[in-house]
C-alpha cells in the first residue's frame, strides 16, 4: 500500500520552519509538527481514508482541524486604508518638552519609544496595487510607558470634509461603483467627482490629491502630518495648540504620472517591497518629528478656522520645531498577526496630550474602536501583541470572545473592600496620574444650544485651495492641471467636469482655463462661493520640487550590462553609485547576468524584460558595440531607454551605447550624460524642464 510522502520526511517539506524531522515515533524533539492541540503530525501528505482508493473519514481530526483554520483565514479588511505595510522602529526625543506637555515619552531627551507605523493607500482593497493616485496613510502607534498613544495620519495635512457625518458618502464615491464593482483604487470614476464636484469643501484636498503628493517615489520620501489640531497640556495644565508633522531624512520624493501608472504594471508592491528591502539592508527609513505650536490668541486671530481640518497653518507663519526622530529598524515578523491585526485608534491618547474640538477628529474618536470590533472579531483586540501596550493594563474589564489573558482574583468590581482581608482587591483609580480630559478647549464656553452648524470661517473653501495653487513650481502646476484633466476625462456623467471647473474657477482663473481647454470644454459659469476667497502669501514649504534633496542616498540606480560590458567601468560606476549611498540593481537580457569583457560573469538582479527603467530613479548603460547592435532591435531595451527619458530621470551612458539612445530618440539634455562625466551628481535630481518635450501637459 502506498503510505509515503510526495516528500522526503527527512528532508522537510520544504516548510522552512520544520527541517528537523526526529525518528518516527520519537516525541522527543521539540521541531514536531503538532495539531493546535499539541499532537505530533505523523503525516501531513495524506488524509485519513477507508482503503487505498476509499473515501475520506470524517474522524480525521487531522484534516478537519487544518482545514477548518484555513477556511477562516481571512477577517474583513479595513473600509479604507485597506492596503498597507508595517515596520517596528523607535522614536528618539531631542529635547525635553516638558514645558509644553507632561506625556512621559517628551520629557527627557534621548530616551527612545518603540513604535509600529503602518503606510497605506486609502481606496484599494488589500490586495491593489501600490502606485494608485491616492492619499497614503501614516499612522504611528508608540507604545509609551504611560499607555499607547496613535497618532493616525495622512501624508496630505488637510481632509476633504469638515465633518466626520460626510465620510461615509466619501468613501463611498471614491470606492468601487455600487453596482459594477469597479474602479479598483482610483478616484478616476463617475461617483467620485460627482460628489465632489458637489462638496466645494473638497476643494482644498483636491488640490493635493492633484497634485505630485498622491504618487509618492516611496513611503520613505512621503511627508506625514496629524491633520487636525491636537492640544498638549504641561504638568501645570497650561495647554498650546499642535499640529503634528513628519518630515522625511530622504527628503520629498514623488514620481510622474505616467511612471505612476506603468509602475501598477511593473511591480504591484513597489512601496512594500521598498519598505522591506531597505530595511532588510540596514538603510533604516528615517522622519523627524515637528510641531507647530501656538495659543488661543493666534488661534483668534487668523481668517481660517484652525478646527477645520480642511485648513493648514503655513509653515512660514509657524515654523516647524523639530523634537525628535523616528527610524524603522525591523520588519515585521508575520504580516497578518502584525500588520493586518494592528488597530491604530486616534483616541489612543496618553496625559499630556488631548483633542480639540475639530468635528472631523471628534467623529473618528468613535470610528476606529467600532470599525475594530467589527473587523478583529472580539472586543478583546486589544490583547493581541501588536495592540497590546508594553505598560502593565489592569482593570476590571472581563471575559468576551476570545479573552486571552487569565485575569486572578475574585475581586472583578470597583470599588470593593477585598484589599487588606487575604484578597486581592485590584487596581485603584488615580487621581493624581490618571487621564483627565483637559477643561477649556476653546474660549468659549463648550455649552449652547443643540444646532446642527458649522462655525462661520469653515465656509471659506477656496483661499487655502489658491494658497496651494500658488505655492507651486510651474512644473507642478502643470501636474495638478493635467490630473484633473485625466480623472475628469475618465468621468462619463456629462454634467459633472462643468461644475467642477466652475468651482475652480473660485481658486484660480488660469488652473480652470487649463483644464477646461485640456477637456475640450466651454469655461462654465463661475460656481458661486460661500464666502469670499482673498490671497494668503505664497507658502514654499508646499512644494516638493523646491523641497527635494539631491542626493541619490536612498536611491536605486538600475545598470543596463550584457556579454562584452567593460568590468573596469562597470566597477569604478558601481562603487561611486554605493559611496553616494545608492543602491545599483543590475539589469542585463538574462537572469544569468552577463560574460564581461575580461571573461568574468556577474549575475544580473533582474531580467531586462521584467525590469523596466520605472523601478529605478536614474538609468545607467554600459555595454559593447556589439551587444548594443542586439539591443538596438530589443522593444524591451528600447523602452527602457525611452522610459527613463520620458519620466525625467537621468541617463548615464558609455560612448558605445550611444546608438540604443538614439533609437529611442532621445534628445541630449543636462541629464543625459556619458558615465564619465559625473553621472553620480546628474543622478541626484529629476530634469523637469525636459518635460514639455516628451508629453503636452494642461
Ligand atoms: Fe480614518 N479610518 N477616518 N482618517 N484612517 C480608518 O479605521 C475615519 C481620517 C486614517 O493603518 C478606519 O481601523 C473617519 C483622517 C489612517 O490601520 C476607520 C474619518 C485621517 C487609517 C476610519 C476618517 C485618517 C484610517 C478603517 C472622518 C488622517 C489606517 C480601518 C471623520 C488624519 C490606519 C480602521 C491603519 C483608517 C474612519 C478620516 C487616517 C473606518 C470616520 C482625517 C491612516 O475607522
Amino acid at each position: 500500500m502506498a503510505t509515503d510522502n510526495t516528500f522526503d520526511t527527512d528532508r522537510g517539506t520544504g516548510g522552512e520552519t520544520h527541517q528537523h524531522v526526529p525518528e518516527k515515533g520519537t516525541h522527543t524533539g521539540t521541531n514536531h509538527l503538532t495539531t493546535n492541540q499539541g499532537f505530533h503530525v505523523s503525516d501531513n501528505q495524506n488524509s485519513l481514508r477507508s482503503g487505498e482508493r476509499g473515501p475520506t473519514l470524517l474522524e480525521d481530526f487531522v484534516l478537519r482541524e487544518k482545514i477548518f483554520h484555513f477556511d477562516h483565514e481571512r477577517i474583513p479588511e479595513r473600509i479604507v486604508h485597506a492596503r498597507g505595510s508595517a515596520a517596528h522602529g523607535f522614536f528618539e526625543l531631542f529635547e525635553s518638552l516638558s514645558d509644553i506637555t507632561k506625556a512621559d515619552l517628551f520629557q527627557r531627551p534621548g530616551e527612545k519609544t518603540p513604535v509600529f507605523t503602518r503606510f497605506s493607500t486609502v481606496a484599494g482593497g488589500a490586495g491593489s496595487v501600490d502606485t494608485p493616485r491616492d492619499v497614503r496613510g501614516f499612522a504611528v502607534k508608540f507604545y509609551t510607558k504611560e499607555g499607547n498613544w496613535d497618532l493616525v495620519g495622512n501624508n496630505i495635512p488637510v481632509f476633504f470634509i469638515q465633518d466626520a457625518i460626510k465620510f461615509p458618502d466619501l468613501v463611498h464615491a471614491v470606492k468601487m461603483e455600487a453596482d459594477r464593482a469597479f474602479p479598483q483604487a482610483g478616484s478616476a470614476h463617475d461617483t467620485f467627482w460627482d460628489w465632489a464636484s458637489l462638496m466645494p469643501e473638497t476643494t482644498h484636498m483636491l488640490m493635493w490629491a492633484m497634485s505630485d503628493r498622491t504618487i509618492p517615489r516611496s513611503f520613505r520620501t512621503m511627508e506625514g502630518f496629524g491633520v487636525h489640531t491636537f492640544i498638549l497640556v504641561n504638568a501645570k495644565g497650561k495647554s498650546t495648540f499642535v499640529k503634528f508633522h513628519w518630515k522625511p531624512k530622504l527628503g520629498l520624493q514623488s514620481t510622474v504620472w505616467d511612471e505612476a501608472l506603468k509602475l501598477q504594471a511593473a511591480d504591484n508592491d513597489y512601496h512594500r517591497r521598498d519598505l522591506w528591502e531597505s530595511i532588510r539592508s540596514g538603510n533604516f527609513p528615517e522622519w523627524e518629528l515637528g510641531l507647530q505650536l501656538f495659543d488661543q490668541d493666534f488661534a483668534d486671530a487668523q481668517p481660517y478656522d484652525v478646527l477645520d481640518a480642511t485648513k493648514i497653518i503655513p509653515e512660514e507663519i509657524i515654523p516647524v520645531r523639530i523634537v525628535g526622530r523616528m527610524v524603522l529598524d525591523r520588519n515585521p515578523d508575520n504580516f497578518f498577526a502584525e500588520t493586518e491585526q494592528a488597530a491604530y485608534c486616534p483616541a489612543n491618547i496618553i496625559p499630556g496630550i488631548d483633542f480639540s474640538n475639530d468635528p472631523l477628529l471628534q467623529g473618528r474618536l468613535f470610528s476606529y474602536l467600532d470599525t475594530q470590533k467589527s473587523r478583529l472579531g472580539t472586543a478583546n483586540f486589544h490583547q493581541l501583541p501588536i495592540n497590546a501596550p508594553k505598560c502593565p493594563v489592569m482593570n476590571f474589564q472581563r471575559d468576551g470572545q476570545m479573552q486571552m489573558n487569565v485575569p486572578m482574583g475574585r475581586a472583578n468590581y470597583e470599588p470593593n473592600s477585598l484589599a487588606g482581608h487575604d484578597e486581592e482587591g485590584g487596581p485603584r483609580e488615580c487621581p493624581v496620574s490618571g487621564f483627565s480630559t483637559f477643561q477649556g478647549r476653546s474660549q468659549q464656553q463648550e455649552q449652547g444650544d443643540k444646532l446642527r452648524v458649522r462655525a462661520e470661517l469653515f465656509a471659506d473653501h477656496y483661499s487655502q485651495a489658491r494658497l496651494f495653487w500658488r505655492s507651486q513650481q510651474p512644473s507642478e502646476q502643470a501636474h495638478i492641471a493635467s490630473s484633473f484633466v485625466f480623472e475628469l476625462s475618465k468621468v462619463g456623467l456629462a454634467q459633472v467636469p462643468p461644475r467642477m471647473v466652475g468651482n475652480l474657477r473660485n481658486v484660480d482663473e488660469d488652473l480652470a482655463k487649463r483644464v477646461a481647454a485640456g477637456l475640450g470644454l466651454a469655461l462654465p459659469q463661475k460656481a458661486p462661493a460661500a464666502r469670499a476667497p482673498f490671497d494668503m502669501e505664497p507658502s514654499p514649504a508646499l512644494s516638493i520640487h523646491t523641497n527635494m534633496k539631491a542626493t541619490i542616498e536612498g536611491r536605486t540606480i538600475g545598470i543596463l550590462v550584457a556579454d562584452g560590458t567593460d568590468a573596469s567601468a562597470l566597477a569604478k560606476l558601481t562603487k561611486a553609485i554605493q559611496t553616494a549611498g545608492a543602491r545599483v540593481f543590475l539589469v542585463a537580457p538574462k537572469i544569468g547576468g552577463a560574460k564581461l569583457a575580461d571573461g568574468t560573469i556577474v549575475k544580473a538582479d533582474g531580467q531586462l524584460m521584467g525590469s523596466p527603467s520605472q523601478l529605478f530613479d536614474a538609468i545607467a548603460i554600459l555595454l559593447s558595440q556589439g551587444a548594443t547592435r542586439t539591443l538596438i532591435n530589443e522593444g524591451a531595451a528600447v523602452q527602457w531607454v525611452m522610459d527613463a527619458f520620458g519620466h525625467l530621470k537621468a541617463i548615464g551612458y558609455g560612448p558605445e551605447a550611444k546608438q540604443l539612445l538614439d533609437k529611442a530618440g532621445i534628445e541630449p539634455d543636462q541629464g543625459v550624460v556619458l558615465i564619465d562625466d559625473n553621472f553620480v551628481e546628474a543622478a541626484a535630481r529629476r530634469y523637469w524642464d525636459r518635460e514639455p518635450k516628451v508629453r503636452s501637459l494642461a
